[in-house]
């Protein structure tokens, strides 16, 4: 028989399961229950790297697992293939962005077939295949016609040198364009939104449901980025406005301490306040707003940045006190969250402190913070000598003198009918009082905003609406859909904050479907966000061209068990396929409300500590790793590491040693001798123990991603089959065999071409992806015990029954307890003790 020839082994085994399709999912006939193991799928920017090989190396240990424990696996893989790196490579070459995206798809499709992950190849998509991103724009014509889709004006980053919109990410901290150095600035643009705010608690409950089953970092970046507020709205009556100005506050409790009030700069409403103020203020205004417009968001959300702001002259009136407050405007309220405008509390509001000192505003205390005490009789604590501990002397209520805003629990003072009651109870009470009068209302407000889909760019879904010439927004039927891309000939791609496919006259240019009168395409394409927001669902029937997914077949298999990747997902991606699948489950099409039921988010390969890249110079090449180690040594390699969710450096692991194990466990096949069928349950007993033992163990670990343990494990029973055939009971004994079959099969979780070469040297057939994890024989789990004995001076004066497992503590102490021990010491003095668990403990005395 040829050697370990791992290229030979890979080759072969390629090919068989090309064959025989052991990871088909398709039989409608199948009876097994159904299992959905779902890997983030990539998007094809050049070829694999180790990061992917990490992933799908770990996601496949799942898939192949439940095949094991007799489920039908669906484990399917697409190409996330819309989107920017492909435009600016296509830019940057000349090049069609197909020609970019589809050679890197053929490219990692070949890597990822050699690579041996036991994904249902029949099964495979491409988002930017108009087979698939026909059904982005189905998706979009549902969210329409439920109002989930609608167009609003939005600032933008805006390069007035490259004429172009940047992302957040595009604009360095001094207020640059990465690409031109210009100073950019906000402008309008009209832009296409999903409506995921509508569905901002629901997102947020159903968390819940996941506890447990994804990751609780994930869950709480859920949370946060929902950020749910609760407290009360608050409308306050303009001098001179006709309409109230409402605000959002967690706070109503503090009411009697609003001493003024704070606009947005760039919120319409502080535009409208200054509309009629003198010429000074007007331009003051002016200043300031352009000055505010080049600052990011997250510089404005700095709190500790030195606060600025100008007064609109213009006053309010508080509900509470009926006291006159002046209106300001300033950076640090942002237009976009509440209502965009704050009653300004400073006694309690860090932030409204620090402006009411620099703009000297008045400060008034509404909440005393050292009344904490809940009872009247004060419980006064007693030192040890029984002494009345005194409370220290409190500090002032005094926030301007120590510049610190006095937050935490405490009794209202200075509140009229609210004076002397807790602060929560405040809340409550100002809320049915603001309710009663008209003037404010219990109110929610999230940190969520809605989801900007349309991109000016052209490698994309286009949106599938057309502009009458009456402005109408019109619908295109759903039996004209796929919108197709045009052809690149004759576009510019480069970015011009006009989508590129404006300019496709015959494109572009379409008859009105109300009346056939000419009328204009929407030229903007969907944020690739939508293309990976249901294709979980896409997988179910790819190749169908009548329908997007079929729900009976989402009955069938939906939702993902198992989902795996990476937690730079861990937000947005999340956070839209669940916002879809609420939408669907709404419009019927789905009878589940969550997509994916568990999550594992894999951690990163680094290489001496630090991510690789290009300008460090550490990148690993994934290629490279597997012509030198072979395909199963980088797998088992990746799943040995660590737990699975810890970064792994590539500098701290050996492949090298990984692919001695793999020779090693396949040197094991072609030492066993007896035949396949040889008389089972016999042999070996201690070796019989160990692998039952593993048998129990293996899926419990499994199940908890404890990949690197069952490895470990693997390595174990490895060894000591070595040692049966070599010094124990030989290559022909029962439990060699059995030993050798069960580390074949639990081997194929992470080396599978391995696994399959030892499986079939067993003299089994067809291939160990389809063998089952065998059930482990309870006889052989019940502990052994052993009997230790105890002497005293050389002597033997008492003996015990325990496990073989026991410490030499324990067993120690076992040993002085003993009666016999104890009067055979008598009142003499030990002087030493020689413990050799779990059968002997020798005890000397002087
Ligand atoms: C009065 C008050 C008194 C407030 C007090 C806080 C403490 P979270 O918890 O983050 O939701 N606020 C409301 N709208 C704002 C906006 N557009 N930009 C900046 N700040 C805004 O914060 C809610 C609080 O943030 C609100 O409660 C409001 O200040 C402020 F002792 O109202 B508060």
């Amino acid at each position: 028989p040829a050697g370990y020839d791992v290229a030979r082994i890979q080759e072969k085994w390629l090919g068989v399961w090309d064959e025989l399709k052991p990871f088909s999912s398709n039989n409608p006939n199948d009876k097994r229950p159904r299992k959905y193991v779902l890997d983030m799928f990539p998007y094809p920017s050049g070829d694999l790297h180790m990061g992917h090989a990490e992933a799908y190396a770990l996601g496949d240990v799942i898939a192949r697992y439940w095949r094991q424990q007799g489920f039908n696996v669906m484990h399917p893989i697409g190409w996330d293939s819309f989107g920017l790196p492909a435009e600016n490579a296509a830019i940057k070459r000349g090049i069609d962005p197909r020609e970019w995206t589809y050679a890197n798809i053929d490219q990692q499709k070949t890597s990822m077939r050699r690579y041996g992950a036991s994904f249902d190849w029949d099964r495979v998509l491409h988002t930017s295949d108009p087979e698939y991103y026909k059904w982005n724009q189905w998706l979009f014509l549902k969210m329409y016609e439920k109002g989930l889709a609608y167009r609003k004006d939005s600032w933008v980053n805006w390069d007035p040198v490259d004429q172009t919109v940047l992302a957040n990410e595009q604009v360095l901290a001094d207020g640059t364009s990465e690409r031109s150095g210009a100073i950019v600035v906000k402008k309008k643009k009209t832009q296409w939104y999903f409506k995921i705010t509508d569905y901002a608690d629901r997102l947020l409950d159903d968390l819940n449901q996941l506890e447990g089953r994804w990751p609780s970092k994930v869950l709480a970046m859920q949370r946060n980025w929902i950020g749910r507020s609760i407290g009360a709205d608050v409308d306050f009556v303009i001098e001179g406005r006709e309409e109230k100005i409402t605000v959002f506050t967690t706070r109503p409790d503090t009411l009697y301490g609003v001493t003024f009030m704070v606009v947005a700069p760039d919120s319409d409403l502080a535009a409208e306040l200054v509309d009629d103020a003198s010429v000074e203020v007007r331009a003051s205004f002016q200043e300031y707003l352009e000055r505010v417009q080049k600052s990011t968001e997250i510089e404005r959300q700095d709190a500790s940045r030195p606060k600025t702001g100008v007064f609109l002259g213009r006053y309010a009136v508080n509900p509470a006190s009926g006291e006159r407050i002046p209106i300001w405007t300033a950076d640090y309220v942002l237009a976009d969250y509440g209502h965009g405008a704050v009653m300004a509390v400073p006694a309690h509001d860090q932030r409204d402190l620090d402006f009411a000192i620099k703009f000297d505003l008045p400060v008034r205390v509404v909440l005393d913070t050292n009344a904490t005490q809940t009872t009247t009789i004060p419980v006064l604590e007693l030192d040890e000598n029984g002494q009345a501990i005194l409370p220290e002397d409190l500090p002032p209520l005094d926030p301007i003198s120590t510049g610190k805003a006095l937050i935490g629990d405490g009794r209202m003072i200075n509140s009229g009918p609210l004076d002397g009651i807790t602060k929560s109870n405040a809340i409550k009470k100002i809320i049915v009082q603001l309710e009663a009068a008209g003037t404010g209302r219990a109110a929610k407000t999230y940190r969520l905003r809605d989801w900007l889909i349309s991109r000016q760019r052209y490698w994309g879904t286009p949106i599938p609406i057309i502009h009458g010439a009456d402005g109408e927004l019109v619908p295109v039927p759903e039996d004209q859909l796929p919108i197709v891309l045009p052809p690149t000939e004759g576009l510019d791609l480069q970015p011009k904050g006009q989508s590129p496919l404006g300019a496709a006259e015959d494109w572009v240019n379409v008859p009105d479907p109300r009346d056939g009168s000419p009328a204009l395409r929407d030229p903007d394409t969907m944020d690739t966000f939508v293309d990976s927001s249901w294709y979980f669902l896409r997988f179910l029937n790819p190749n169908d061209d009548t329908k997007a997914f079929d729900p009976k077949e989402a009955d069938k298999w939906a939702p993902v068990d198992q989902y795996v990747g990476g937690v730079t997902h861990a937000i947005l991606h999340l956070l839209y396929a669940r916002f879809i699948t609420k939408v669907l489950f709404d419009l019927g099409y789905v009878g589940f409300t969550e997509p994916f039921s568990a999550l594992l988010n894999q951690g990163m390969v680094l290489m001496e500590g630090s991510a690789m890249s290009k300008s460090k110079g550490n990148i690993v090449r994934l290629s490279d790793q597997l012509d030198e180690h072979g395909v199963d040594a980088i797998r088992l390699t990746m799943a040995f590491a660590g737990p699975p969710e810890d970064d792994i450096d590539w500098a701290d692991v050996s492949p090298a040693a990984s692919a001695k194990f793999l020779a090693r466990a396949w040197r094991l096949s072609g030492d066993v001798t007896s035949d396949p069928d040889i008389r089972w349950r016999t042999g070996d007993v201690a070796l019989r123990r160990q692998t039952h033992r593993f048998l129990a163990e293996g899926p419990g670990l499994v199940e908890s991603f404890k990949f690197n343990v069952v490895v470990a494990k693997i390595m174990e029973l490895v060894n000591a089959t070595r040692k049966a055939i070599d010094s124990g009971p030989g290559g022909g004994d029962a439990a060699v065999r059995e030993a050798a079959e069960v580390i074949a099969v639990a081997l194929s979780l992470f080396a599978p071409y391995t696994a399959e070469e030892m499986w079939e040297r067993l003299g089994r057939t067809p291939t160990v992806a389809e063998a089952g994890w065998r059930k482990p024989d309870p006889a052989l789990l019940v502990e052994e015990s052993v009997t230790a004995v105890f002497q005293v001076d050389g002597k033997v004066r008492d003996k015990a029954t325990v496990s073989p497992k026991i410490s030499g503590e324990e067993l120690e102490k076992l040993a002085r307890a003993s009666v016999g021990v104890t009067r055979a010491v008598g009142d003499k003095e030990i002087a030493n003790v020689i413990v050799r668990a779990p059968r002997i403990v020798n005890i000397a005395t002087r």
